[in-house]
């Protein structure tokens, strides 16, 4: 494959519902979308980087800079035999995972589109449905949350996961398990407590968790562990896993029973796979995490989803619960049972919608072979 240019956009798209974690609300997003071009054949990949670097250190003009930059450069006019030999050209450019992401998974999409293939078969994937969950931010109020859970219960998703921080936690968990006893439920603290929380933390263990997601330090490993040893709630890292190494000092240590893999946050498919082999050699089951993706990043999440280690709901769901129009087509759609069935055509099964796109799109930017590395 003959990587001829990278494109740069940015859209504005208004989410339905604002979203609101332990660091933050927002009601809209700058989506970064970047298309190769490959032997006349369009890739696209979308970099999940937020407007500003609070989930991570990346933020969206950090990710726009570095590819156009660095990455960019250092990869336009190569050859490479396949999509997964591309990190290896940015590997000078330490971290920028979601940055290199973008390229890298756009390059993907480009070679199942060449090869005719089914992205999720050119990655590996052998499940034809997946199961679904979601992600319900923090609200005002408990029963605002509680009349949203109502909602997605009746769509049939199949695990319900709430924002937990400090005051909004064990009162909602409370009113939550007091409706519904049963559910499978929970709760990611996006880094929001700390070590000598501990004792709060093993009231947690009175609502039957599946997982209590990330409650520590974004860069920690080592304190998770001796959280872990004290909680009967498994933990399951987010944000402290950037790289298969990574899962595997979580493994090794005990620091968590599950892992969420982001393909953003890991710098792409090729790492992603490597995370979920490592989890599948460790008996860790992996769930397909998100960030409030358009269509782009949500099809490629869909892909992702169906290797064989992918055993708990992800946060992957209908395109309508964060968009009025999806830039896609048809949009990510759940069935009445909570999965998402796996389409077939080449490349991620969604055809790109770019008249849509070019009427979103704020900037533009095109990068040719013979652009040279700064620095
Ligand atoms: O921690 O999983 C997270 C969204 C933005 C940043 C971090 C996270 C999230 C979500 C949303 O939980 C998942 C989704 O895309 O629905
Ligand atoms: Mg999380």
């Amino acid at each position: 494959m003959r990587i001829e240019s990278i494109t740069l956009r940015e859209l504005h798209m208004s989410l339905v519902h604002f979203f609101e974690t332990s660091f933050g609300r927002v009601y809209d997003r700058r989506i970064l979308l970047v298309t190769v071009r490959c032997d006349g054949v369009e890739g696209w990949g979308e970099c999940v980087s937020e407007a500003g670097p609070f989930y991570s250190s990346e933020w969206f003009d950090s990710a726009w800079i570095t590819i156009q930059r660095y990455l960019a450069p250092m990869v336009v006019g190569q050859t490479i035999e396949e999509a997964r030999n591309v990190a290896p050209l940015m590997r000078r450019v330490r971290g920028h995972h979601m940055a290199k992401a973008a390229i890298e998974n756009a390059l993907w999409d480009a070679e199942a589109r060449q090869k005719k293939q089914p992205l999720w078969k050119l990655l590996g994937g052998t499940q034809r449905e997946i199961p679904c969950g979601v992600s319900i931010g923090i609200q005002d109020w408990v029963e605002q949350l509680l009349d949203k859970i109502e909602i997605e219960l009746s769509a049939g998703y199949q695990r319900i996961k709430i924002k937990v921080k400090p005051g909004w936690d064990i009162r909602v968990l409370d009113a939550i398990r007091s409706r519904w006893p049963e559910i499978t439920l929970s709760c990611d603290a996006n880094s929001a407590y700390m070590l000598a929380d501990v004792d709060h933390l093993r009231e947690f263990d009175r609502y039957n968790l599946l997982m209590i997601e990330q409650p520590l330090w974004h860069d920690d490993i080592y304190f998770h562990a001796g959280l872990q040893k004290q909680l009967r709630t498994a933990i399951c890292l987010d944000e402290s896993i950037r790289h298969a190494r990574d899962a595997e000092q979580a493994a090794e240590t005990g620091a968590c029973r599950i892992i969420n893999i982001k393909v953003g946050r890991v710098g792409g498919f090729s790492e992603a796979k490597r995370v979920h082999d490592v989890c599948a050699a460790h008996k860790i089951p992996v769930w397909c995490g998100g960030m409030l993706e358009s269509g782009v990043g949500r099809a490629h999440n869909v892909a992702l989803s169906t290797l064989d280690n992918f055993r708990l709901p992800g946060d992957v769901s209908a395109s309508k619960r964060y968009w009025k129009e999806d830039i896609i087509e048809p949009e990510v759609e759940v069935t009445p049972r909570g999965t998402i069935v796996i389409r077939d055509e080449p490349g991620s099964g969604y055809r790109i919608r770019e008249d849509f796109i070019e009427k979103l799109s704020r900037h533009k930017e095109i990068i040719r072979a013979n652009s040279q590395v700064s620095g």
